[in-house]
């Protein structure tokens, strides 16, 4: 069983215990315990069979490590068993609707005689639901609106789960066979689609047979749906199926290709091979008239051979990527490694976990000239955010850090909320201390369009706020984004010089790839942000250059493309001439 299955289970008996009206106290150790597997870099499984004592880990003690052991021995854990017969069969489902509480929860079955998620949609429609004291039309119609949403979302899987899981089965096949010459992802995760319906992976090998009795055999495969000469697919125990294909390297370029679509792209291209009297499929390119089958051990030169620029796989939509890569039009496009720093990092000051020395150091090992430190400003309260008299010694801390750290230019930085009203969490005084504001939505969120705008649009304006964080607040596949008007934040941005977001946590991808594009349209400049709250997390900015890339953005159109100099240089003008430095380098 793994992490991700076993937090799970320790969130629904959070969950179910905080129904039940347990104490806070047992409520949040359970959750603790979630959010801390969800997070480890190493399978329970592994570490236990490899004799690992549990107990080490930070919020994990005797009853909890029990509890895992159970799990992962006998797949089932009698506490959770006992617990879970307490309650009616749907209630588990209820927990899982986006914005319903345990409270409401507790309230609608014990008082509407609620348990599952089909009577609550009908409770929310005919007014049961808001009739309920303290709770009101305004909640029920957003619970109505979640339980749509959920509805729409769940048969994919968020690239979050989706991704993770395909490195895992891509680094074990490697390591299990040395027979594979190529292994990768194709299909919409190698497309970077936001969520993926099944996983595709491809490989190189003259040895296909050994291959795929070994892709088969591999851990987390609970399922083998079919297993032929070049392919199998199989359903992994989170349900999660995998589509695999296995050539010999002559046609691995043609196999990547086809199978990395997407089914649009694929159907442009044979609609241009077509025209040159060609014919293509996923072993190669045939002439239309002596049938003669070319063939291709990698995409460069098949897009070459059709006369067209090569299309990265981001852009592989079934748009107009296919006209212009006939026209040598398509841009070079942002890489990971042109970013030079990231602008967007939490420590335990606030809610990270790492200490500030030890995120600057590893921002250093990943190459960056600068780091900002953004911890939480005090806001709700809830992210352990800090009060403008900790900002201050936070700040004096940041300027000891990069005096030590040395050859890394530590900014001074905020993640600052803004707050209903659209006004800052920190005084403008505090602002101007800071080299670096993230402005951030985290609350009330459900505010009209009109109200949200404003909301936005003021923060933008603000002198001292340097970029919007995570602008539309959605987590994919669980929050549905902000409701305003996109338009007259992207133009308000480019306007002020102030730079949007794209947060490269695999949940959020915030701003989307839709949005990324219309804002660059508009003339908006970008900030790639790993928003780590470890140090593993770090490494997330490649996601981030992912959807800017399905934006069409290129190195200039980001800002943490710039070399510290610039970038200091740029951040010390006030924001009316930036905006107008900003424009100069599209
Ligand atoms: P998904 O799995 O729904 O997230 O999206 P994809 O794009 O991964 O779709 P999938 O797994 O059905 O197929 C992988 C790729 O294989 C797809 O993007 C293009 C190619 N492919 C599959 N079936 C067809 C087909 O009938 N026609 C063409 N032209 N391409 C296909
Ligand atoms: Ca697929
Ligand atoms: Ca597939
Ligand atoms: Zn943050």
């Amino acid at each position: 069983m793994n992490n991700q299955r076993i937090a799970e289970v320790f969130d629904d008996i959070a969950g179910l215990l905080e129904i039940k009206g347990e104490k806070v106290f047992t409520v949040r150790a359970y959750q603790r315990a979630a959010r801390t597997i969800s997070r480890l870099p190493t399978e329970l499984e592994t570490m236990l069979s490899d004799g690992e004592d549990l107990r080490q880990i930070p919020g994990i003690g005797k009853a909890i490590s029990d509890k895992i052991g159970e799990l992962v021995d006998t797949n089932r854990m009698r506490f959770y068993d006992n617990l879970k017969s307490e309650f009616p069969d749907g209630m588990l489902d209820l927990l899982s609707v986006p914005g319903l509480g345990p409270k409401t929860i507790s309230r609608v079955w014990k008082e509407l005689g609620v348990t599952s998620v089909v009577e609550l949609e009908q409770a929310a429609s005919d007014g049961r639901l808001a009739s309920l004291p303290r709770l009101g039309q305004k909640t029920a119609d957003n619970i109505l609106r979640s339980i749509q949403f959920a509805r729409t979302q769940d048969q994919r899987t968020p690239i979050a789960d989706a991704l993770p899981a395909a490195e895992r089965l891509v680094a074990a096949l490697l390591e299990r066979n040395t027979a594979i010459l190529a292994l990768a992802p194709a299909g919409s995760l190698r497309r970077f689609e936001e969520t993926i319906g099944d996983l595709d992976l491809v490989c190189a090998t003259h040895d296909a047979e050994s291959v795929l009795a070994d892709f088969v055999a591999l851990p987390g495969v609970a399922e083998v749906l079919g297993h032929g000469g070049t392919k199998a697919s199989v359903l992994l125990d989170d349900g999660l199926q995998v589509d695999f294909r296995a050539v010999p390297p002559r046609q691995y370029g043609s196999l990547i290709q086809y199978f990395t679509g997407s089914k649009q792209h694929n159907i442009l291209l044979r609609e241009h091979a077509n025209r040159l009297g060609l014919s293509l499929n996923e072993y190669g390119i045939s002439d239309a008239k002596t049938g003669e089958l070319e063939e291709f051990d990698d995409e460069e030169s098949l897009y070459r051979r059709l006369g067209l620029q090569y299309v990265p796989p981001e852009l592989r939509m079934g748009e107009s990527e296919v006209v212009l890569a006939r026209e040598g039009a398509i841009p070079a496009l942002v890489q990971v490694g042109d970013l030079r720093g990231d602008l967007h990092v939490h420590t335990d000051w606030s809610d990270g976990r790492d200490p500030i020395e030890v995120m600057v150091v590893a921002a250093r090992e990943c190459g960056h000239e600068y780091v900002a430190i953004t911890d939480h400003s005090a806001g709700l309260g809830v992210a352990n955010g800090l009060s403008p008299g900790r900002l201050a010694s936070h700040n004096a801390r940041l300027k000891e850090v990069e005096r030590d750290a040395g050859g890394i230019a530590v900014l001074r930085g905020s993640e600052v909320d803004i707050r209903a009203d659209g006004s800052m969490d920190y005084p403008d005084c505090a602002l101007a201390e800071l080299d670096w504001v993230v402005a951030s939505v985290h609350s009330a969120m459900n505010q009209q369009p009109d109200v949200m705008t404003e909301r936005i649009v003021s923060a933008i304006r603000n002198p001292h706020v340097t970029a919007i964080g995570h602008l539309t607040t959605r987590l994919i596949g669980r929050r549905q984004p902000i409701e305003a008007d996109f338009d007259t934040i992207f133009r308000a941005a480019a306007d002020t010089g102030t730079v949007l977001e794209i947060n490269a946590s695999l949940e959020r991808l915030d701003l989307k790839d839709v949005h990324v594009r219309r804002a660059r349209e508009l003339g908006v400049t970008f900030v790639i942000d790993s928003d780590a709250h470890t140090a593993e997390h770090l490494d997330n900015l490649r996601f981030g250059a992912a959807v800017a890339r399905r934006g069409w953005c290129r190195a200039e159109d980001v800002l943490n493309t710039l070399p510290a100099y610039e970038l200091l240089a740029l951040l010390r003008l006030p924001k009316p001439e930036r905006a107008g430095a900003l424009r100069a380098r599209r």
